[in-house]
């Protein structure tokens, strides 16, 4: 089993409905076992225009091969009405896979960890609950190290 973190987010049609939806088929993955939620936070789109997001991040412990989760959740995506149009732009569901076990993966459809983790308080926060407090990225860095680089700006937590 590897452990692997999932960031979620959502910004359309009851967002943090979206997001228990969510956490219920990701405890329905095949050869996995859901192994915690964290809370929920808002905050606005990087992208202006566009809804507040709702983010949170889950942990999974999964024997699947990287490319089969990341098929597996995006059908989620697909299942919660996840329509593509545009990258970037709004959506009902996203499932980033942030990190998987110690691996570096460099493959057209994955890249791990997910690219732009490092800087987002959205991400970074929800992970901190969930993750031992000397995690480290595939890359050498610290998840400490990011954290102290990364206020808690714009971002509300929500309770559970
Ligand atoms: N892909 C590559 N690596 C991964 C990975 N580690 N996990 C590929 C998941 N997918 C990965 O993703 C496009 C392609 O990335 C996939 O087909 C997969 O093969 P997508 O989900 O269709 O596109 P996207 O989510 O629009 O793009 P991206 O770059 O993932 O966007 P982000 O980074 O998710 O940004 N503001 C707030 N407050 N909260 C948010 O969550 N999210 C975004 C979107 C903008 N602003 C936001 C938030
Ligand atoms: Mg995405």
């Amino acid at each position: 089993m590897e452990r692997v973190y999932i960031g979620l987010g959502s910004n359309l049609a009851d967002p943090a409905e979206q997001l228990r939806n969510a956490v219920q088929a990701l405890a329905q993955l095949p050869d996995s076992e859901l192994a915690g939620v964290s809370a929920f936070y808002q905050s606005d789109s990087l992208l202006p225009g566009q809804p507040r997001y709702t983010n949170a991040v889950a942990a999974i412990d999964s024997r699947l091969p990287p490319l089969e989760l990341l098929d597996a959740l995006q059908r989620i995506e697909l299942d919660q009405g996840r329509e593509r149009h545009e990258r970037w732009g709004p959506r009902t569901l996203d499932l980033d896979i942030l990190l998987f076990g110690d691996r570096l993966i460099d493959e057209p459809r994955l890249k791990v960890p997910h690219y732009h983790m490092q800087a987002r308080a959205f991400v970074l926060y929800p992970l901190a609950e969930l993750a031992p407090a000397d995690l480290q990225l595939a890359d050498g860095r610290s998840l400490q190290e990011l954290l102290a680089e990364c206020p808690f700006v714009g971002v509300e937590r929500l309770a559970p």
